[in-house]
């Protein structure tokens, strides 16, 4: 089982490369790397799991965090409105457009791969339409899709992202960000 320890953190190489596309059909060991990374986001919203193994409650993980250079993420969130629940395993995404329309987090961003004190305001796209490959973590099924965010999941759609690119949070902090509307949400664990 993948815990907190097993997260690197910045100022650790990995997290700065540009991760490499991932070959389909995935192997057994891209696969388990997956499974395990939806386990730990999945376990770490529960009250029990979060207790027992010391986790931060987690909406997302990409792949390189993990020490793995490669393009896959996992992401396990609510919307804003606690209405949907998004519950995705990516394999080699790419964001086909961004909504002129901007947002951030009103609470500001923090990162697994990042010391937990630290946060900023970060501008995202309000809205994405990406071209994803989705795995099915119980059959291994993976289909090709393209999916529109919009809000709250957009945000950590493009969280994730970033750490494909070799990007984190805090390369794009701003102390204010006037003329933007904020999605107050999430400001807390
Ligand atoms: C997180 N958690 O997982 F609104 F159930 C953050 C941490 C860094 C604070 C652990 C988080 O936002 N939890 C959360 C929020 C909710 C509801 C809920 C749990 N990440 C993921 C990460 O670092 N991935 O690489 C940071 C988020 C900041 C913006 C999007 C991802
Ligand atoms: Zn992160």
């Amino acid at each position: 089982m993948l815990l907190m320890k097993d997260v690197i953190q910045d100022g650790h190489p990995t997290l700065r490369l540009r991760a490499k596309e991932v070959t389909l059909p995935l192997s057994d060991d891209d696969f388990s790397a997956l499974k395990g990374m939806m386990e730990l986001v999945v376990n770490s919203q529960n009250d029990e799991m979060l207790e027992k193994y010391e986790l931060r409650s987690s909406v997302g993980l990409a792949a390189p965090q993990i020490n793995i250079s490669k393009k896959m993420f996992c992401i396990f969130a609510p919307n804003e409105t606690y209405t949907k629940e998004y519950k995705y395993a990516v394999v080699n995404p790419k964001i086909l457009s961004f909504s002129e329309e901007q947002t951030y987090l009103g609470g500001g961003e923090g990162c697994l791969s990042v010391d937990q004190e630290v946060t900023g305001l970060v501008k995202r796209a309000m809205r994405i339409k990406a071209r994803v490959n989705l795995v099915d973590l119980e059959s291994g099924e993976v289909t090709k899709k393209v999916i529109k965010l919009s809000g709250y999941p957009a945000i950590v759609f493009q969280h994730e992202y970033d750490h494909l690119l070799g990007i984190l949070f805090i390369d794009k902090t701003s102390e204010f960000l006037p003329g933007i509307k904020p999605i107050e949400f999430g400001s807390d664990e």
